[in-house]
């Protein structure tokens, strides 16, 4: 018997129940990455295939995410996580909390902020709580376009130079008293341009990454094993900066393999990337 002793990341994240987002691609994400995978769950979503895919929505009750977090936690030594979908104000109090009760070398932040099939006003309550709450305990956040132009209060981003804005906006709101702050601002397929273009701020210096757009379709997933191979990556102990290259290769190499399905997105295959 050998004993390998992988490197653990560990992920608070909903479900998404055709493998395409969520948790489920975090877990592939970490196990492609040679990382050990512990996660806890915050809601449950299912798209409804005879209602033009809408999202169906089910919080896990509070209690029983806090009861995740005690036994994860109570079994393994754990120092980066990823936070993915929250999805309630009540979800991210109880997180926010929990994360509050320990120190992290990492928390990785994807600000997945509306998700179709919630109310407006909901939706509304629930970012703030996460620019409030979950925000300002992140060492690494991941906004894609929309959120990113959310969080910094801007009307558009629609060059890099307004991605490179968006996140010193956003890095403001970052609490860089313990230690270097990141944020990494995702152009995507919808920043115009012939390449997918994030820019890394550290608070001091903007690095620009650019890959050829694969197609102009958005494929679901990518923002989900952007953050979560960033994280794994950390777990390894890489620098930022690092795992943000290996990320987004594992991005580029996932979205050029990617699973077609009966849902109005391509999503991601975690297995094709060999690092
Ligand atoms: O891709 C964002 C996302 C994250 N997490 C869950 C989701 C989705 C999008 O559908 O359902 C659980």
């Amino acid at each position: 018997m050998t004993t390998q002793n992988p490197r653990l990341a560990y992920v608070i994240a909903g479900s998404e129940a055709t493998g395409g987002a969520g948790i489920q691609v975090d877990l592939k994400t970490f196990q492609q990455l040679g990382v050990y995978g512990v996660g806890t769950l915050t809601c449950i979503v299912s798209f409804d295939p005879k209602n033009d895919w809408g999202h169906r929505f089910v919080p896990v009750d509070p209690q029983v995410i806090a009861d995740q977090f005690e036994a994860a936690t109570a079994t393994h030594d754990l120092d980066v996580v990823k936070i993915g979908m929250l999805g309630t104000p009540a979800t991210i109090d109880t997180v926010a909390q929990a994360l509050a009760t320990k120190p992290w070398r990492h928390v990785v932040l994807d600000p997945v902020l509306i998700c179709k099939g919630q109310e407006p006003g909901a939706a509304l309550d629930t970012d703030n709580a996460l620019r409030e709450q979950v925000l300002p305990q992140a060492t690494v956040v991941t906004p894609n376009l929309f959120e990113a132009k959310t969080l910094a209060g801007m009307d558009a981003i629609e060059s890099v130079e307004d991605l490179a804005e968006a996140a010193r906006l956003i890095h403001k709101q970052l609490d860089t008293s313990a230690g270097p702050r990141y944020v990494v601002a995702k152009g995507g397929v919808e920043l115009p341009g012939p390449d997918a273009v994030d820019v890394l701020f550290d608070g001091d210096e903007v690095t620009v990454l650019s890959a050829p757009k694969v197609g102009e379709e958005r494929v679901s997933g990518a923002g989900c094993t952007f953050a979560a191979a960033i994280t794994a990556e950390l777990a390894k102990g890489a620098e930022v900066p690092d795992a943000v290259r290996v990320a987004k290769q594992m991005v580029t190499e996932g979205i050029r393999a990617r699973v077609e399905a009966r849902t109005p997105f391509a999503t991601v295959w975690q297995g094709a990337f060999a690092g």
